[in-house]
């Protein structure tokens, strides 16, 4: 994740200079850079010993924001993604109408399709089984676009280590979803496809538990790709048991545990089961 770079200004302060900015003194004006290009030849004058500079301009060329606190006097300059800033994306591109736990909000940055920008990929965790998760897309004017949302509760995201033929990397977000005695977990093979769109190439299901009084059922999953062949072996193990106490912290496993696997390959861009 990049480093959040601030600047802060009390009112009667000001502006000499942040990361990447420069200004240059010629005879009679002032030419103003951000990260080497040029702001404008007018925008920075020297005042008595002190260079006055638009904080405005220079934070929205930094892809920042500037705030006002009429309360407290100062003025706020803000570069690079915050959680506010995400927030408000939310809020404003989100589904409409819908109520959103933003106290529960987190995101990174990660380059998920290798063009040079990376996009924002943010969860809220909402509590037990229930939660949201976004992908924001930086757009030619610097602004972010909602791209993909689903209401998930993500455990985590992370990139796969193999490569699937014709694809951008692949990302494993893993969901969480369940009830009353019942929990579920599924892993999400995704990747942004080459018309932009963010496709789920797999689902499967790592964890389906599930309680009911002293009757306990378990499926267990798991995968690997085998980059020889294109092939995504999908492996789980199915068990049921009854449950010991009221806690439900021990069981007693019944009969035997059965365990399948199934090979999927590539087509279209999806992993299809092999027939
Ligand atoms: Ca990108």
């Amino acid at each position: 994740m990049k480093g959040i770079r601030g600047l802060r200004v009390a009112l009667k302060m000001l502006v000499v200079c942040a990361v990447g900015v420069g200004a240059l003194v010629t005879t009679n004006s002032i030419a103003l850079f951000v990260n080497e290009e040029v702001l404008g030849s007018e925008e920075a004058k020297p005042k008595h010993a002190a260079l006055i500079a638009p904080i405005g301009d220079v934070a929205e060329a930094m892809e920042g924001e500037v705030s006002l606190d009429k309360a407290s006097h100062s003025l706020s300059a803000q570069t690079g993604i915050t959680k506010e800033r995400v927030a408000a994306w939310i809020t404003e591109q989100g589904n409409a109408g819908k109520d959103y736990y933003l106290d529960g909000l987190t995101f990174e940055e990660v380059n998920i399709d290798e063009d040079i920008e990376p996009e924002v990929l943010a969860r809220i965790d909402g509590g037990v089984h229930l939660g949201d998760f976004f992908i924001f897309d930086k757009q030619a004017d610097g602004s972010y676009q909602l791209i993909f949302e689903q209401p998930w509760q993500v455990e985590s995201w992370s990139m796969e280590r193999f490569r699937a033929e014709g694809m951008n990397p692949i990302f494993n977000i893993v969901t969480r979803t369940g009830g009353t005695g019942i929990d579920v977990i599924e892993s999400h093979l995704m990747y942004m496809d080459d018309a932009g769109v963010w496709t789920e190439a797999w689902k499967g299901t790592l964890k389906d538990r599930s309680a009911f009084q002293d009757k306990y059922h378990l499926v267990i999953g798991s995968y690997q790709f085998n980059d020889d062949h294109g092939e995504l072996f999908y492996w789980q193990t199915e068990m049921d048991a009854s449950l010991e106490d009221d806690q439900q912290e021990e069981y007693q496993q019944e009969g035997d545990p059965k365990t399948s696997m199934t090979v999927f390959t590539l087509q279209q861009g999806k992993f299809i089961e092999k027939k």
